[in-house]
């Protein structure tokens, strides 16, 4: 039964894979044929010839974007604008077992608000770590606005690590920044809200609602968050929103915007006017500037006070300190951002036709000589505009977010009404360019835009409304990131990619090569503490243990190994009411040999990469068969990777009942598979023979691919020496599985040469003597 595979296998292996050479025939007609039957002008071509990655191809960059209301992350390239991967941060991401395997419940835990599970996320702003202003592609931060948390993601595995909740906020959304060296993730509540957990009436708004900046200390040595030493700068109830951290001249001080600073608290239902109109009747709202490298040294020196637990400055003693100032800003301002150089902020009001750039020098020379305009109700100093202000630009309607150029001074403003994004010279305040986008641009983003060194090269547009874009999918219609290159002088549109899935709000972007994703865990690792699990187990170690208490209230333990192509254990037998814990190693060391592992009617789901080992945990609470089996189609014989869940009833007793095989197999039988194992080794051989003649040590990829097929050979020797000993003891039938099993380690090891030797013809090897 299996002469197809074995047939297919040694031709293959004749032919020394000669696919790769084929020439495609689909690409016969001419250039110009092709572009006058699709329609496609030059411009068009040129587009294309700018973004499209042949296959093998890399990008330049990756972006990380926020995946808005699906609580995740998502990953892609640029140019070519191709997904690579969503991560699981907020929501349950079964694909990744996350929300599912054991290890990362634990982190969603981390996430309950009021002892409550919240399974989603509002997801804005991500940030990369940086060393002195640069990105240093070590680990990426995330906020979810609707929750106020915060979650760590490392960008060795692309996971996510940790949440933590903010213990005084009811939202947050100006978030995450990072400071120049990561020694905080910023953070800014939004909506104003008692600190307490109890019901404070909203005609208390001014005295007990409060806003706040938190500083998250990031412990780069552990790769988390310590909320022990991470503070908040207490602030009034206007709308905190957007923050940067300031960088060189202005490192040590953060920048956020407000809006609603009117602090109106609507109520149509009570005959007031609502919020949009309360919320936008003054002029000018507030930019507040924190020096956090003091507020730092205040709380140090226990100048705080603890409130739910955690460290509060409060505005009093941040006024006295000079911690905190505020400066006016125009109408209903997002975002705030610092110029690479660290010496300006620009603020746009979605309300107001300007961009308004502040200056740094000039903010502390009004503190320095306490010149301040007024108090706002709080005590809190304002400096005026002008004494603050640099100089300010008239962009278009509703501008937003702002990103820098590689060249001093140009910057890139989106205007969310216009739809258009803005180049200009913010040290003169002069508009050089603008190009419509599709339609209603949020975000936008540079290369490496939020760094002390941006690449320019790319922007991207984060559009709001997709409309017209793309075929129509019903009324939920994708996302639209459009690439713009910014190369040249004036700005070119490259390229629409639908998004489907939530708003993107908020996307960063670094240069590829600073990241160095692993490609393996070390073995038996839980990937979401970074230790080796306690539950690893070993190839021969798979075992079973069943405990029960005092109360008759019965654990069953289930240390169990996968690998190409089996799950051990095949059988696990539990009784009805056991509660049920199987931790699965993943033993393989090939790269992207990932096995899934699902069951029928318990909610089981994990993704088990090489290395990794993972968990589940559910009650049997009904007696039944419940097969599960390997989710991932990892080898030919994927679907044989399988195995039986048996729920008895309680008091089970066995019948005695032998396990039979529903097929015999004769001396005959076993003595052909073994002629068939003969001729595949020699194929082997072969193999093995191109390889180690040629400089296959100088690919680090081939090394991998030889010592896994190694391992597979090794496994093929045990079996061979198992169905040797069955044969001796004339028990044809286990001789011949074993010798099958023989068999199937052979293919495995013959797919993994073939594999090697196709990349070494591929990518130049030559002879060694
Ligand atoms: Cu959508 Cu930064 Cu949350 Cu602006 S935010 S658009
Ligand atoms: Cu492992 Cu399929």
């Amino acid at each position: 039964m299996h002469i197809p595979m074995k047939r297919a296998l040694a031709m293959a292996v004749g032919a020394g894979i000669g696919l790769a050479a084929a020439v495609p025939t689909w690409a016969a007609g001419s250039l110009e044929e092709v572009m006058e039957e699709r329609g496609l002008t030059q411009k068009d071509l040129l587009a294309a010839a700018k973004t499209y990655t042949p296959t093998g191809g890399r990008d330049e960059y990756m972006v990380f974007a926020s995946g808005g209301q699906s609580g995740q992350v998502i990953v892609y390239g640029i140019p070519s604008m191709r997904l690579l991967k969503y991560i699981g941060v907020f929501t349950p991401e079964p694909w990744q077992g996350y929300g599912f395997d054991d290890e990362s419940k634990a982190v969603m835990a981390q996430g309950r608000v009021r002892g409550k599970d919240i399974t989603y996320g509002d997801t804005h702003h991500p940030a990369i770590s940086e060393t002195k202003g640069e990105y240093d592609g070590q680990y990426l931060f995330i906020n979810d606005k609707a929750n106020p948390r915060v979650a760590v993601i490392d960008l060795h595995d692309f996971e996510t690590k940790q949440m933590v909740v903010n213990p005084l906020f009811k939202s947050q959304h100006g978030g995450a920044f990072v400071t120049e060296n990561t020694e905080y993730v910023i953070t800014a509540a939004q909506y104003a809200a008692p600190y307490s957990q109890d019901f404070v009436p909203l005609e208390k708004f001014n005295e007990e609602y409060r806003g706040g900046i938190t500083y998250w200390k990031f412990d780069r040595d552990k790769g988390r968050i310590d909320p022990s030493a991470s503070f908040t700068v207490e602030a009034p109830p206007y709308s905190q929103d957007l923050s940067d951290a300031g960088k060189g001249p202005s490192h040590g001080w953060s920048f956020t915007n407000s809006f609603c600073t009117e602090r109106y608290i609507g109520g149509i239902e009570r005959g007031r006017p609502p919020f949009e109109a309360g919320c936008s009747s003054k002029d000018t709202d507030f930019l507040h500037a924190v020096n956090w490298q003091k507020a730092a040294q205040l709380i140090a020196d226990g100048k705080g006070k603890k409130v739910n637990g955690a460290d509060l400055l409060p505005i009093e003693v941040a006024v006295a300190n000079d911690v905190l100032f505020l400066i006016p800003e125009p109408k209903s301002p997002h975002g705030v951002d610092v110029t690479p150089d660290g010496k300006y902020l620009v603020v746009s009001g979605k309300l107001d036709s300007h961009a308004s750039v502040y200056s740094f020098e000039k903010i502390q020379n009004a503190i320095k000589n306490q010149k301040f305009e007024a108090k706002d109700p709080y005590g809190i100093p304002i400096i005026a505009m002008e004494d603050a202000l640099h100089t300010q630009a008239e962009l278009g309607l509703g501008p937003l977010h702002t990103q820098f150029d590689s060249e001093k001074c140009i910057a890139y403003t989106s205007l969310y009404v216009d739809s258009m994004v803005a180049k200009w010279n913010y040290c003169e305040g002069k508009v050089l360019d603008k190009l419509s986008i599709h339609y209603n641009i949020g975000h936008l983003m540079t290369m490496e835009g939020d760094s002390v060194t941006p690449d320019g090269k790319y922007l991207v547009a984060l559009n709001k409304l997709a409309i017209d874009r793309f075929n129509p999918v019903g009324p939920l219609h994708p996302q639209n990131h459009q690439l713009i290159d910014i190369s040249g002088a004036q700005m070119q549109l490259l390229y629409d990619m639908p998004l489907p899935l939530g708003e993107p709000h908020y996307a960063v972007a670094i240069k590829a090569d600073k990241l160095k994703p692993g490609v393996r865990y070390k073995s038996g690792w839980d990937s979401r503490t970074d230790q080796a699990s306690p539950y690893r187990t070993r190839a021969g170690r798979e075992k079973t243990e069943r405990t029960c208490d005092a109360d008759g209230n019965c654990r069953v333990e289930v240390y169990g190994t996968t690998i190409r192509s089996h799950i051990t254990p095949e059988i696990i037998q539990v009784q009805e009411g056991d509660t049920v814990s199987i931790h699965l190693t993943n033993l393989e060391r090939a790269q992207d040999e990932t096995h899934g592992f699902a069951m029928y009617g318990q909610n089981v789901q994990l993704s088990i990469e090489p290395g990794k080992t993972a968990s589940t945990t559910f009650v049997a609470d009904q007696q039944g068969v419940f097969p599960y089996y390997c989710t991932e189609f990892c080898s030919a014989l994927h679907l044989e990777m399988q195995g039986y869940l048996l729920v008895t009833p309680k008091g089970y007793e066995s019948e005695g009942l032998v396990l039979e095989d529903a097929t015999k197999y004769s001396k005959e039988d076993y003595e052909g598979q073994v002629g068939t194992n003969i001729d595949t080794q020699a194929v082997i051989d072969m193999v093995v023979g191109y390889i180690t003649s040629h400089n296959y040590k100088d690919f680090p990829t081939v090394v991998a691919l030889v010592e896994d097929a190694t391992d597979q050979l090794g496994f093929a020797e045990e079996a061979k020496a198992k169905a040797k000993a069955k044969a001796d003891e004339k028990d044809w039938q286990d001789a011949m599985l074993w010798a099958n099993q023989w068999w199937q380690y052979q293919v495995k090891a013959a797919d993994l040469g073939l594999r090697a030797k196709t990349f070494l013809e591929e990518n130049g090897a030559v002879k060694v003597k």
